[in-house]
């Protein structure tokens, strides 16, 4: 193949509505890029079309787009893959609207190189091609359009295409310096198209934006997040056996149905990619545009070939002038699938006018709360060149959640490989620490967020010995739900482990303490709560009431309540109802006891009532009735009506 010595390049058109971009593309390719019946009945371009152009070491992939203002949406969808771009302005009408907003789209999409073409100057004298010349020098200027070549063309006549293909393959060599011949290393590519070919299934087509794809690879299609397979690959019509970035593409996926795949679509290398309704960017409202962006505004956001409703959040301000820029967040109505970096456009919610742009700094956002100085001082850092800063800044804003190398491929714009290195290094130098988090999973956290855990959980176990100053160590329950918020078990299970290793936290099996903590409890309150603990086992099912309790406990009748936390923390005994307990031994004693009768019973198909659990537990009504209810809570018994069953019935 001629790939390895040929350059693969996207070279897209731009321009007014008939200034001649489709005749152009033909006159060069000798392909109709009018594909659609419709198209060719109106005579005019309605969605992207596809050529491929020869140049001397590359090989173009060329896609011809609308100019008609009400399919701005499909040349946006085009536009998302160009390396270079073809401005096309017609010698007999100069510059129109679809002249200005194309090349103001190109501008926010990033776009670095190109070429300007005048075409039909068959139809104007020399004069005239010279004043719109003027024109077109004026327009472009400060624009990365501002010394491209600037061609005479006719499609008619020929004239001007030998002089526009040497201007394009200077244009080509331009790229060299783009961001796409520095690959980030994996396969993505946005869907435009999609077909159904008989025999064969589905297939989605697009510009491979990054990486490269093999027949075979499985790939991840989203926002499904669905894992399909690459059953085989069409370049310019022909079988391929891979495609990689700067080329059109065909694939034909396998197990996907052509009614479930939509422009705005993709497929991507798998683990990289992750839908979000959040995104957070630095807007840029477009100095021409006929008001400024708001707080609040509802837009229609376009990113890669996908397009959708969105409400623009302002960090910190309320709008953005015309020219102006501003961190912002964007609240979609459908998942979205960005990367950092990416370019987006913003037009107003009916689709009529470009307002915008922006770059992608978070692409899986949460909310950020408005004015909030640190996180805006956080995504600033986010923007900016210092790769090393936007990976602590990822992390940063990825929490308590962790990070991944493929989430700083995500988050920070990082090649993959980088990426994997940058955590290596963090790993090694201790920035980084490895969290077991149940099974195989390992959350990378950042050191300072440990370190942060790890205090929060020292501080919720300093909180209990000051509420419940007698007692030496607490259930690790108790302590980790300091840390409730993360609502990840197996990671603060870990944390506390942590601790427990160090030191830091001890205490016998399940129960922790600070090691330095030492229960105060008095000679006097040690022997009244080992008094409590014996009444509560004889006493059996008719426990010691409130008056009991504090006559038990005499003059310390002021700590009573203290040393009955206690002895409900270390287990001694176990409330079921308002100031009732029972001693833990007895309490399985009761279930023992009403199990065994409901199963002896059960084979007559007779329950049991309140008045028989009392005889049962030799107790008196007034501890009968909560006991019953007690044993319902627990899951010991069902009541139904006055009758209590067996909560599980046994089979047999
Ligand atoms: N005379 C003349 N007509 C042209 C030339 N290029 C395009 N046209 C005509 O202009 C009309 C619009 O051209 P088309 O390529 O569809 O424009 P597009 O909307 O920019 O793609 C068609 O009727 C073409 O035949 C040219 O170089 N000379
Ligand atoms: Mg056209």
């Amino acid at each position: 193949m001629d790939t390895t010595v040929t350059r693969s390049l996207i070279l897209g058109t731009a321009g007014h509505i008939d200034h001649g971009k489709t005749s152009l593309v033909r006159a060069l390719t000798g392909i109709d890029c009018d594909r659609l019946p419709e198209e060719k009945a109106r005579g005019i371009t309605i969605d992207i079309g596809f050529a491929r152009l020869e140049l001397p070491g590359y090989q173009l992939g060329v896609v011809d787009v609308p100019g008609h203002e009400r399919f701005i949406r499909n040349m946006l969808a085009g536009a998302t893959g160009f390396d270079l771009a073809m401005l096309v302005v017609a010698a007999d009408d100069s510059i129109m609207p679809q002249t200005r907003e194309h090349l103001e789209i190109l501008r926010l999409l990033g776009i670095r190189h190109g070429v300007i073409a005048l075409t039909k100057c068959d139809l104007v004298d020399q004069t005239t091609r010279e004043v719109v010349e003027l024109e077109v020098r004026e327009l472009v200027r400060g624009s990365f359009l501002d010394d491209a070549p600037l061609v005479h063309t006719s499609a008619s006549s020929g004239m001007g295409l030998e002089e526009l293909r040497d201007a394009l393959v200077r244009a080509c060599a331009d790229c060299a310096g783009n961001p796409r011949s520095m690959d980030p290393g994996w396969f993505r590519m946005a869907i435009d198209r999609s077909f159904v070919v008989q025999g064969h299934g589905t297939v989605v087509t697009g510009t491979v934006m990054s990486g490269a794809v093999r027949v075979g690879d499985e790939v991840t299609w989203l926002p499904s997040g669905q894992s399909v397979r690459v059953r085989a690959i069409h370049r310019h019509d022909k079988p391929a056996e891979s495609v990689s970035a700067g080329m059109r593409a065909a694939l034909n996926l396998a197990g996907v149905r052509h009614e479930e795949v939509a422009r705005g679509q993709e497929v991507a290398t798998p683990g990289l990619l992750v839908p979000s309704r959040v995104v957070s960017l630095r807007v840029r409202a477009l100095a021409n545009a006929p008001r400024p962006l708001r707080h609040r505004q509802q837009l229609r956001l376009h990113l890669g070939t996908s397009e959708c409703l969105a409400t623009l959040s302002l960090l910190d301000c309320d709008r953005v002038a015309p020219g102006d820029e501003a961190l912002a967040q964007l609240f979609i109505e459908s998942p979205i699938t960005a990367t950092w970096g990416q370019a987006v456009v913003l037009r107003d919610a009916s689709g009529r006018t470009t307002l915008g742009g922006g770059r992608v700094i978070q692409p899986t956002a949460r909310k950020i709360r408005r004015r909030h100085v640190e996180d805006l001082e956080h995504l600033e850092k986010q923007v900016g060149h210092d790769a090393d800063a936007r990976c602590r800044m990822a992390c940063w804003f990825a929490g308590f959640g962790g990070v991944s190398a493929g989430a700083l491929v995500r988050d920070a714009g990082m090649p993959m490989e980088d990426a994997a290195r940058w955590i290596a290094t963090g790993l090694q130098s201790g920035q980084l620490i490895v969290i077991p988090a149940g099974g195989t999973r390992r959350v990378v956290l950042e050191a300072d967020r440990v370190v942060e855990l790890e205090s929060r959980l020292l501080a919720t176990a300093d909180k209990l010995h000051g509420k419940y100053p007698l007692l030496g160590h607490h259930e690790r329950q108790k302590v980790e739900a300091g840390l409730d918020y993360l609502g990840d078990t197996p990671l603060v299970a870990a944390i506390l482990d942590r601790l427990v290793a160090r030191k830091a936290l001890v205490g016998p099996m399940g129960r922790v303490g600070l090691p330095d903590f030492k229960p105060r409890l008095t000679t006097a309150q040690r022997r009244l709560k080992e008094q409590i603990v014996q009444q509560f086992r004889e006493k059996a099912f008719t426990p010691p009431d409130a008056d009991d309790l504090k006559a038990i406990a005499g003059a310390n009748a002021s700590h009573l309540k203290e040393i009955l936390d206690v002895c409900e923390a270390e287990g001694w005994i176990v409330p079921f109802a308002e100031g009732m307990w029972l001693h833990s031994s007895r309490e399985q004693e009761m279930r023992r006891l009403v199990v065994d009768k409901l199963k002896e019973l059960a084979s007559s198909n007779t329950g049991l009532l309140v008045a028989d659990i009392r005889t049962i537990l030799g107790t008196s009504r007034k501890f009968a009735v909560p006991l019953c209810e007690y044993l319902d809570r627990a899951g010991v018994t069902r009541r139904d009506g006055d009758i209590r069953w067996l909560a599980t019935p046994i089979r047999n």
